[in-house]
């Protein structure tokens, strides 16, 4: 057993006892009421779920283990030299419910990197896709035929026990994000730089990999990576990924399975695909308007357009979020660093200045302001990562640290099948008396 499964197996009894306790202890009490509405309109506000790794809350936004995002830019390690905390770092925060130290980073950076070695025929998968497959397709597919690799299937076909689930899944969930970061960067060159691979650098951090892989070696753009790929790693368990990777696991598919749910999830432009949305939005508006720095006005009656034809404004609005979403404030924080003159972001700023009051004028948005994906596509942009149907990739890598820890936590508390009740509005319609 490695050193960091072994870790984690010292930690499981006392939570898994904690649970039980607790379940027994509070088992009858109840959570609040739900209302007919809530059942038709998407289960907002419906408490259903039990995700360890991170809760969210409508006004101050996401905390991973307690810690909000500016805590975890100050607490979580850095690579040496840099000033953005470690994607490792929020792994084994959100797995082992504790700050991590530069060793436990460093050890998992060599532990995935000894992981990572993606079996030639999900690149066959891969490249047997035509070339304008979207890349949430060739990443979906790369992910499936990863599977192949599952030890949850294998050890639970040789009949291994409940109380065991969680090791294969530990597994399991270790080496796909190991290599995800590979399959990544295998679309990115095989879709926009004529299938001129990169070979990954095993001294790397797993985001610096990733970026070298990907054809960026800029240490500012490898510093972007760190960031990006630790605010999107995980928005506790009701957004659409996470909980279809909890519910697809919860029939003890495996990780393989039950991330490629997640992706299909995350490629919906209300969910993930939206940070390219933005981008394409922001272009077909730039383009209208002949180029150049939109004013608040131009950008005012492109919005009214884009309503009038029934359409969102991606990038704004949230189910559960109320305020600026604090991983937009992380992204803007940093360009303001690094680019504050970029062009493209002196647009999203003015965008952040206009959009608000236009949705607040619809009388019917319940949150008018930027989410996560109205910032991160102009980051990549100003790097050179122009092809913006590749973004939700980037998300869907970031996204598996906080769910696959969520997935090994499932296993060790042995959440059972999920199922919830489904009824007909015909039957409602009886239960309330109304003809
Ligand atoms: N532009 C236009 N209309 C919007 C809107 C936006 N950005 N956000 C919400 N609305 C509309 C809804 O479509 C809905 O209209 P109808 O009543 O006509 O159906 C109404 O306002 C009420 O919606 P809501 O309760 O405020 O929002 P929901 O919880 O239903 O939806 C979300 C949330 C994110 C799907 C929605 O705000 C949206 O479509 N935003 C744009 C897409 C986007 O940025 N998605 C990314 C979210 C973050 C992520 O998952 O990555």
């Amino acid at each position: 057993m490695d050193k960091i499964k072994e870790k984690f197996s010292e930690i499981i009894e006392p939570a898994i006892k904690e649970v039980k306790d607790f379940v027994a202890a509070r088992g009858d009490e109840k959570l609040g009421e739900i209302t007919v509405a809530q059942v038709y309109q998407g289960m907002r506000g419906m408490l259903a779920l039990i995700t360890e790794t991170s809760k969210l809350d409508n006004e101050e936004g996401i905390r991973f283990r307690g810690y909000s995002i500016p805590e975890l830019q100050e607490k979580l390690p850095k690579y040496p030299g840099g000033e953005e905390p470690l994607p490792e770092g929020i792994f084994h925060l959100m797995l082992f419910n504790e700050l991590p130290t530069d060793d436990d980073v460093r050890r998992m950076s060599n532990n995935w990197a000894r992981r990572s070695v993606v079996p030639t025929h999900v690149f066959r998968v891969i490249d047997a896709l035509p070339g304008h497959a979207h890349p949430m397709t060739q990443f979906i597919a790369g992910i499936m035929a990863s599977r192949t690799e599952s030890e949850f299937q294998k050890e639970y076909r040789a009949g291994i026990g409940k109380n065991e689930y969680w090791m294969p899944m530990f597994e399991d969930a270790m080496n796909l994000i190991a290599r995800l970061p590979r399959i990544a960067a295998y679309i990115y060159r095989r879709t926009y730089h004529n299938s001129e691979h990169i070979e990954p650098d095993p001294k790397l951090d797993w985001a610096g990999n990733f970026a070298h892989m990907l054809g960026f070696e800029n240490e500012s753009f490898k510093e972007m990576m760190r960031l990006y790929l630790t605010i999107h790693a995980d928005h506790e368990g009701g957004n659409v990924s996470a909980h279809a990777i909890h519910l697809v696991g919860s029939a003890l598919s495996d990780a393989y399975l039950s991330f490629t749910a997640g992706m299909a999830g995350l490629a919906g432009p209300l969910h993930g695909l939206a940070n390219q949305e933005v981008i394409r939005w922001i272009l077909d508006m730039r383009k209208e308007l002949g180029g150049g720095l939109p004013s608040k006005e131009q950008i005012a009656n492109y919005c009214r357009k884009t309503l009038s034809e029934g359409r969102v404004i991606p990038g704004f609005g949230h189910a559960v979020l109320r305020k600026t979403d604090p991983r937009y404030t992380a992204q803007r924080e940093f360009a303001l660093k690094h680019m504050p003159h970029d062009e493209m972001f002196l647009i999203v700023s003015r965008i952040y200045e206009v959009v608000p009051d236009i949705l607040e004028q619809t009388g019917k948005v319940k949150n008018p302001w930027p989410n996560v994906d109205a910032h991160s596509g102009q980051l990549l942009m100003h790097y050179g990562l122009t092809e913006y149907d590749f973004y939700t990739v980037l998300f869907g890598v970031s996204r598996a640290l906080g769910t696959m820890a969520s997935l090994v936590w499932d296993r060790v508390l042995q959440m059972p099948l999920e199922r919830p009740g489904s009824t007909t509005t015909a039957a409602l319609k009886k239960q309330f008396g109304v003809g």
